[in-house]
């Protein structure tokens, strides 16, 4: 009741909200979240004891619990998932769209006493250091203690975000309840004119952690248009060069394509001896801005990671399994006989419960964990994370590198000659769809920039927007397409991967240096394979030449169907890019 007061007594905007939402979805209690440990300890232990967690093995893995969401809420939900501008060719054929008033109204009766017998937390935060001048606070209403627990790792959450809305006055509004968790009434509304975001039915991760997808993606894409600055679906990491000298790369892949093994790679042996080191930033998500000095400083505005569980093992990432030995929530993982998290490609043991709680044995045909299981852990619980995760001004780009998941045609790597070459890349980027959003998984589809589920408006705004960044005085990143995921005709990886990726990097860094040779190609500029340093790695000839070498037909055919794409955009899409499209075509043409 105190709280209740606390709202009725101050005339910002805030409390206003606050007492708004109380007034409509009923709760018992109010909850104002502070972050602390106390509050956290207490949000466990309520959880423990209603079964929303179950805890792990404190000896293997201290603090950690394992949380089983309802079997129909394991991934975001593109279908359910609107944008409500007041013009719908501000949203563009890349979002599902609702008029604003029609979402509210919808919106409106399912909140309505949606919260009665439940407490409702409202959970400051900010997304990126707490000082620094690229990030962007808001606050999230829930009825999910899960949710806030989850919000406490991935974001600076409580008492320092509330001091930093309250100084500004501005914030993101996110109202999310998990409702009755029925797939037939689950929607994710974003209303970027006002800064908000409404998310009913679903407790998932992106669908319910409003600061991630919602907020740092979806409607900061708004903000970032309008300010000037870029909100991409990137990880960023540092790479240190035997001189001790350090590049940062932001790198676009869709969700589940590698993100997090990429941002904490650890180089292979001969490396390390030579002295390259990688610090990881962030894995998911990029905001950056042009600097004083024309270059483009990136900050990371998650404190933590919500890293797919399946895969990850002692070769592939062995930097997020450290980091996800303790202080770690995991949804949808399979369970060992001594109660330890386990997932597919982890190692050999069988576990004897499945992600559903269901008992699990050798003979079992399904995947013990969910294939999109996660941990949710704090960045600082990993070994490379770099100290300059936390500068306000963050860190100056070098490269940015696009990719998908793509079993043919696509090369190991290519560079793009400029940057209008580049936003085309991007713009044409394709990927086989994953487990991380509900639907057929493998299918191929235009995925640019590896922002299709969350640029928040149009694609052909966003790659103008990408095209304004180049004018007189900027200092652009170079731009490259990577691709570790081409099979051979027998079906299998071509390219090693993981740590063995670090010598696609150092190619890249070589170019942004002016020191290694490449062929230029109508599709870009591609290694000669002498300039990649392949010490120690075995490639059959159908390797090498699928790898480095490029198919000038099948892109011919490529080419096509990435003009079809951009002209369902319409008139709307900037002549540059359709200049480029034109332009690469006729070259493919002429042999
Ligand atoms: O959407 S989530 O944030 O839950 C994970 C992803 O798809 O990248
Ligand atoms: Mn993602």
């Amino acid at each position: 009741m105190s709280e209740y007061k606390r709202s009725a007594s101050s005339l910002d905007a805030l409390n206003q909200w606050v007492l708004e939402v109380a007034q409509l979805a009923k709760p018992d209690r109010i909850h104002w979240c502070d972050g602390s440990d106390v509050e956290n300890d207490a949000l466990v232990a309520q959880m423990l004891a209603d079964g929303t967690l179950i805890k792990l093995n404190e000896r293997t893995h201290p603090d950690s619990y394992l949380h089983r969401s309802h079997p129909d809420d394991v991934a975001r939900v593109e279908h359910l998932t609107f944008v409500c501008t007041s013009d719908r060719d501000d949203a563009g054929p890349n979002n599902h769209w609702m008029a604003p008033d029609q979402a509210r109204q919808q919106m409106k009766s399912l909140f309505d006493g949606c919260m009665k017998g439940r407490t409702m937390y409202v959970v400051p935060y900010c997304m990126g250091p707490i000082d620094s001048p690229l990030s962007r606070c808001g606050v999230e209403i829930t009825d999910s203690p899960y949710v806030v627990a989850n919000m406490r790792i991935m974001t600076r959450m409580g008492a320092a975000a509330l001091a930093r809305i309250e100084r500004e006055g501005s914030f993101v509004k996110g109202l999310h309840s998990t409702g009755e968790l029925d797939p037939d009434r689950r929607f994710i509304m974003h209303f970027p004119e006002d800064l908000e975001i409404q998310s009913f039915g679903s407790g998932y991760g992106g669908n319910a952690l409003l600061g991630k997808k919602c907020h740092a993606l979806r409607i900061a894409s708004h903000q970032a248009r309008k300010e000037g600055w870029l909100d991409e679906h990137m990880l960023i990491l540092g790479i240190e060069n035997p001189k001790g000298e350090t590049h940062y790369v932001a790198a676009a892949f869709p969700s589940a394509c590698g993100k997090t093994n990429l941002a904490m790679l650890i180089p292979p042996e001969g490396y390390r001896k030579d002295g390259w080191k990688i610090s990881t930033i962030g894995d998911d998500i990029c905001w950056m801005r042009p600097g004083k000095d024309g270059r483009l400083y990136a900050i990371n505005p998650e404190a933590g990671f919500f890293g797919v569980a399946p895969g990850t093992s002692e070769k592939s990432n062995p930097n997020a399994l450290a980091s996800i030995q303790q202080n770690t929530i995991f949804t949808n993982v399979a369970v060992t006989d001594d109660n330890q998290p386990w997932w597919e490609g982890l190692d050999k043991r069988v576990p004897v419960t499945d992600w559903k709680g269901n008992a699990y044995d050798a003979s079992a045909t399904h995947p013990a964990a969910h294939p999109n299981s996660r941990f949710t852990v704090s960045a600082k619980e990993c070994p490379s994370y770099s100290p300059h995760a936390e500068d306000a001004q963050g860190v100056p780009i070098s490269a940015i590198v696009f990719g998908g998941r793509r079993a043919s045609l696509v090369p190991l790597v290519f560079e793009a000659r400029d940057w209008t070459h580049g936003v085309l890349v991007g713009a044409a980027m394709g990927s086989e769809t994953t487990a991380a959003a509900t639907g057929a998984v493998g299918v191929m589809r235009r995925d640019p920039m590896a922002m299709k589920p969350f640029c928040g408006y149009n694609f052909a705004d966003y790659f103008d927007h990408w095209l304004s960044f180049d004018k007189p005085g900027a200092k652009l990143p170079k731009i490259f397409h990577v691709n570790w995921f081409r099979k051979g005709e027998g079906g299998d990886f071509l390219w090693p991967g993981f740590g063995d990726n670090m010598r696609v990097l150092e190619w890249m860094l070589k170019r942004v240096d002016g020191a290694a040779g490449a062929v230029e190609t109508p599709i870009g500029n591609l290694p000669d394979p002498v300039d990649i340093n392949l010490d120690g790695v075995e490639l059959t000839a159908e390797a090498r030449e699928k790898l480095f070498g490029y198919d000038r037909a099948g892109w011919a055919s490529e080419f096509e169907h990435i003009g079809e794409y951009l002209q369902e955009y319409g008139a709307r899409m900037p002549d540059a890019l359709n200049g480029e499209q034109t332009r690469i075509t006729h070259e493919l043409s002429i042999g």
